[in-house]
């Protein structure tokens, strides 16, 4: 059945994969599905035609068959449960890969967009600035922890898994400002994610999306 998931026609940052498509697009590789992607402008997302699929009017979406799911971890999660690659075969390890997708999505992603929406979303505000090292801290404060754990270790529970894939891609979004530097162990974690095959394919393609010229020239 053919896979379809949905993308940025034009994603905000330019090609550099750290719209949500592309964790879906890593996984999708992992797990050898082909897929094709429908592209969707913003005033598309906002639409009914878009909004039956996402509620919330926003990409990926999933859609095979009869079946449409929208969130990430759980287009990740449905594919890591429907196909070896993602997730291992014990039932404790696996307990625990899926436990590392939710601490990549709840616990590690939320201060890393609230860092995103202060640089960003509201960089004109004029508490912005002050509230800047605080938002810093609370990922620091997440990241010194995540460290520690990682340890000496390639990946966070024995072999990859969509656990990785979550947490690598969240950690991806810190590159921007400058803060995965600062600690050596993650960017070396992150950097071995990127060079997975399946990430290079997947990176490609969002690539080739967002820097292909307009048709409008
Ligand atoms: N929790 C949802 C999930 O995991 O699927 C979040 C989905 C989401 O936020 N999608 C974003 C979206 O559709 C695109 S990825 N936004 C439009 C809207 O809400 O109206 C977010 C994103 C955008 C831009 C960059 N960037 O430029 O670096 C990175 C990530």
């Amino acid at each position: 059945m053919t896979i379809t998931i949905t993308a940025f026609e034009r994603s905000p940052d330019g090609g550099k994969g750290l719209a949500r498509d592309t964790r879906v697009r890593w996984a999708l590789e992992e797990v050898g599905q082909p897929y094709e992607v429908r592209l969707v402008s913003f005033r598309a997302m906002k639409e009914p035609a878009h909004l039956r699929l996402h509620p919330f009017g926003q990409i990926p979406t999933y859609e095979e068959g009869d079946l449409v799911l929208f969130e990430t971890g759980a287009i990740v999660f449905h594919l890591a449960q429907r196909h070896p690659g993602l997730l291992p075969d014990d039932a404790n390890a696996r307990a625990r890969a899926i436990t590392w997708m939710f601490a990549a999505l709840n616990t590690v992603e939320p201060p890393i967009l609230d860092l995103s929406n202060t640089r960003i979303a509201e960089r004109d505000k004029p508490w912005s600035q002050e509230r800047l090292p605080l938002v810093e801290d609370r990922i620091r404060q997440r990241l010194v922890q995540l460290s520690a754990r990682l340890g000496d270790a390639g990946w966070l529970d024995g072999a990859f898994s969509a656990g990785d894939l979550m947490m690598v891609s969240v950690l991806l979004r810190l590159r921007p400002a400058g803060m995965l530097d600062e600690f050596p162990d993650l960017a070396a974690y992150v950097a071995r994610g990127e060079a997975r095959p399946a990430y290079q394919r997947a990176f490609a393609a969002q690539w080739a999306v967002n820097t292909a010229k307009s048709q409008a020239g």
